[in-house]
């Protein structure tokens, strides 16, 4: 069995509604999940004139390998109404691979651990909820610290 952190994600329509569909349609297709953080209300990142996000970091329990995973979750987001535009624009649903074991990969279409982790509070917090003394593969260090050291002014409020 593997592990994965995943961050699932949305600022469209019935957003909370969204989150619970995104979860049991991961569960369907993935695994299982064993852990979950509270959900957050975050400032829009990258894109300002957008409305507030839900995200939420989940514990995935999965036999898929990692390619595997990222295609499922691909198709849960296609399933689900995902229509891509602009980059960092609205979307009904974003399911982003943080980590994967203690794996460092990096191809075209899937870079793990994913990139932009220590750049982004709406990331860390969620995450760092479920996996404050995970330590990242790259970077060295837990996630609670780089949740403390991160520079990121963008608001994230627990709902
Ligand atoms: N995802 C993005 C771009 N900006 N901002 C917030 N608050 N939450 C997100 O999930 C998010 C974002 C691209 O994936
Ligand atoms: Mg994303
Ligand atoms: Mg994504």
């Amino acid at each position: 069995m593997n592990i994965s952190y995943l961050l699932i994600g949305g600022n469209e329509e019935d957003r909370i509604g969204t989150m619970t569909a995104a979860r049991e349609q991961i569960q369907a297709a993935a695994g299982t999940i064993r852990k979950q953080s509270s959900l957050y209300e975050t400032a829009p990142w990258g894109k300002t004139d957008q409305a507030d996000f839900l995200n939420q970091a989940l514990l995935l329990e999965t036999g898929l390998d990692a390619t595997s995973l990222i295609q499922t979750l691909l198709a849960v987001e296609e399933t689900m109404g995902r229509q891509r535009k602009e980059k960092y624009g609205s979307r009904i649903i974003d399911i982003d691979i943080l980590f994967f074991n203690d794996a460092i990969i990096r191809q075209p279409g899937l870079v793990i651990p994913h990139p932009e982790i220590q750049n982004r509070r709406f990331v860390l917090a969620p995450l760092a909820e479920i996996a404050g003394e995970y330590i990242h593969p790259v970077l060295g260090v837990s996630v609670r610290e780089l949740l403390i050291n991160c520079t990121d002014p963008l608001a994230v409020k627990k709902l």
